[in-house]
């Protein structure tokens, strides 16, 4: 188990992009028997959000959110594996992608993992995923297509891919989740669920499917 001062470390690790102590100290975690799934939520999520008020603030510019996403990417490389262990039949087959024009991957790679742990088997498209690449995702027999957006000027693009999906004949149903994206938003656009954050995503993909309310 960490102690409360290993936690701080770890959050300022994170905000610093000292990727050597955040590996050191999730290995700690993991290794003490800590519960990953609240580290990630109480510990290194909100460095995440603190990183990207100092950016909003003018006190960092990109390449530390850089550092800090890889220092942070670091932590998750070690917790995946073990959040995502799951010995059931897939439930279903999704795939998951950060919308063209966008290259932010942690929260969608938090999904994935959430997902895996959930009992979904999940094909992750990576970022920058065209519409035709979701399509043709789709047509492989993803039965869920989960579309990720971090940033206002790529929020529109989802609303292309649906209609591209739609045009194509794609009868795959969409999820879509990222910090611009409201639940107003997807039922604009004629998305099939809207989940707020990771654990949010697999509600949201169980009632796509018709699996839950
Ligand atoms: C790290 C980071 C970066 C890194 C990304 C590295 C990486 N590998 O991801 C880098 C440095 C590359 C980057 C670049 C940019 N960024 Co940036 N970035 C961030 C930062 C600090 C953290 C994002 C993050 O990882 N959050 C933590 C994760 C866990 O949260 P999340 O992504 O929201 O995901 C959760 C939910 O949204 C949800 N979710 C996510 N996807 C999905 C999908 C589905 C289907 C579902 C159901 C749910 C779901 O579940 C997740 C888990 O809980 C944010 C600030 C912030 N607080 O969000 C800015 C932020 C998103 N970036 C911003 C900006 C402006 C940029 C740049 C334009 C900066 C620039 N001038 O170049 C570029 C754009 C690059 C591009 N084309 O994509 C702005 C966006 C403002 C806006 N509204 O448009 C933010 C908000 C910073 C700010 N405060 O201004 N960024």
């Amino acid at each position: 188990m960490l102690t409360e001062e290993e936690k701080d470390r770890l959050f300022e690790a994170i905000c610093d992009g000292d990727r050597e102590t955040v590996v050191e100290l999730v290995t700690k975690a993991r290794d003490g028997g800590e519960d990953l799934g609240d580290l990630l939520k109480d510990t290194m999520i909100p460095a995440m959000s603190e990183v990207g008020d100092q950016f909003s603030a003018g006190e960092i510019f990109v390449p530390e959110m850089l550092v800090a996403a890889r220092a942070m990417q670091g932590g998750i490389d070690i917790i995946e594996p073990i959040l995502a262990q799951t010995d059931h039949e897939p439930l279903a087959r999704v795939c998951i992608g950060s919308v063209k024009g966008d290259l932010h991957d942690i929260g969608k790679n938090l999904v994935v993992m959430m997902l895996k742990g959930a009992g979904f088997e999940v094909e992750d498209l990576g970022v920058d995923v065209s519409n035709e690449d979701f399509a043709a995702a789709a047509r492989r027999g993803n039965q869920v297509i989960c579309l990720s957006a971090l940033l206002t000027t790529t929020k529109p693009q989802m609303a292309r891919v649906i209609t591209h999906l739609r045009d194509e004949g794609v009868s795959a149903r969409v999820v879509i989740g990222g910090a611009v994206i409201t639940q107003d938003y997807a039922d604009r656009i004629g998305a099939d669920a809207f989940g707020e954050d990771a654990p949010g995503a697999v509600k949201a993909v169980k009632r796509a499917l018709g699996l839950a309310n």
